[in-house]
């Protein structure tokens, strides 16, 4: 069985986590993957507090299991979607795209455990020293918002810093990457991409279809000259923002093309003219299921490829 302290500290079956991707987890993916074993997170990204309640209660409906909610630190409502958190005493929450050390004493109080995601080993050791319970070490193969480190090289240096369970991000598709990601020493794997193509996911049809023929190259970074590098799959935005890059444009007008472009895409279904952020590891999802299934498939494939492993150095003795 896969087990490790992140089950226990986040009291779920399966070390495995669904990234809370603003416009994408919704109330319905985050109860189907917490009942399928795992941790459920909403996605709040920049949506108004009273949107993640009502998200917060809908999860409750569906689920009796934990699941939680990620705060993405650059949205205006940050503060409040905070407070909405403590008010409704979600199990977990979970951070992107900044530093919560402010937030963790309140969240605790309130029975939170906190998991904010980390794309450096400064940031790791900090937030270790303020109190939180775990830390997601996601590395540039991620969708969306990203580091610049990769998580082969981020999750070793992110172990050997903190003493905390390390959940490992960006680039895991399937029972190799968690088996992966175990090697190198996470208690845990948060996968986004994967979870996007699981049936109860509620982003438009074209988005997964959109995933499903991704092949390896296909995803794009774009935004460095703003501060926040994003990957999306290549589409006519991407081209658009890759001209005005090569112009050397203003971050004013880079900053204004995005606008708007994440909910076009994972909402109205714009692929071509939309920011449909996923990773790199969209070459590897090839269809699409429930969350359950996806789960059971995770484990069943890590514990064979552990199995195999260790059958491997005993045949070698
Ligand atoms: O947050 C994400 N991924 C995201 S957020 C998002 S919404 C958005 N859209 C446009 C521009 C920016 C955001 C889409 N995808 N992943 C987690 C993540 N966190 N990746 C990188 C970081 C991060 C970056 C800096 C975490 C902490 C950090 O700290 C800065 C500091 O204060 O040390």
């Amino acid at each position: 069985m896969l087990r490790t302290r992140l089950c226990e500290v986040l009291g779920i079956e399966y070390p495995v986590i669904q990234g809370g991707m603003a416009w994408v987890s919704t109330a319905e993916l985050a109860a189907a993957v917490s009942e399928g074993g795992g941790l459920g997170i909403i996605g709040a990204g920049n949506a108004p507090p009273d949107w993640v309640r009502e998200q917060i209660r809908k999860a409750r409906s569906l689920t009796r299991k934990p699941f939680g909610v990620n705060v993405m630190l650059l949205s205006p409502f940050a503060d409040e979607v905070m407070r909405v958190l403590i008010e409704e005493r979600v199990p977990v929450v979970a951070t992107g795209a900044g530093n919560p050390g402010k937030y963790v004493g309140a969240l605790h109080e309130a029975g939170a455990k906190v998991i904010p995601v980390v794309g450096s080993v400064a940031l790791a050791k900090r937030l270790e020293r303020v109190g939180v319970d775990a830390v997601v070490a996601e590395g540039m193969e991620s969708g969306g918002h990203i580091g610049e480190v990769t998580t082969m090289v981020l999750v070793p240096q992110v172990v050997d810093a903190v003493s905390i369970p390390v959940i490992a991000a960006g680039g895991i598709a399937d029972g190799r990457g968690v088996a992966a990601a175990l090697a190198l020493g996470a208690e845990g794997v948060q996968l986004g991409t994967r979870f996007i193509c699981a049936a109860e996911c509620t982003v438009h049809p074209r988005v997964k279809e959109f995933i499903v023929r991704a092949k390896d190259r296909d995803t794009v970074v774009t935004g460095r000259p703003t501060g926040h590098p994003v990957r999306c799959l290549r589409n006519k935005l991407t081209r658009r923002f890759e001209e005005l890059e090569a112009r050397c444009a203003s971050v004013e007008e880079l900053e204004a093309l995005g606008v708007g472009k994440l909910r076009a895409a994972m909402v109205e279904g714009d692929i071509e003219y939309g920011s449909v952020m996923a990773g790199q590891c969209a070459a590897m999802v090839h269809e699409i299921k429930p969350a359950g299934e996806i789960i059971r498939e995770l484990v069943s494939q890590a514990e064979e490829v552990l199995g195999r492993l260790g059958r491997l150095v005993e045949a070698g003795r």
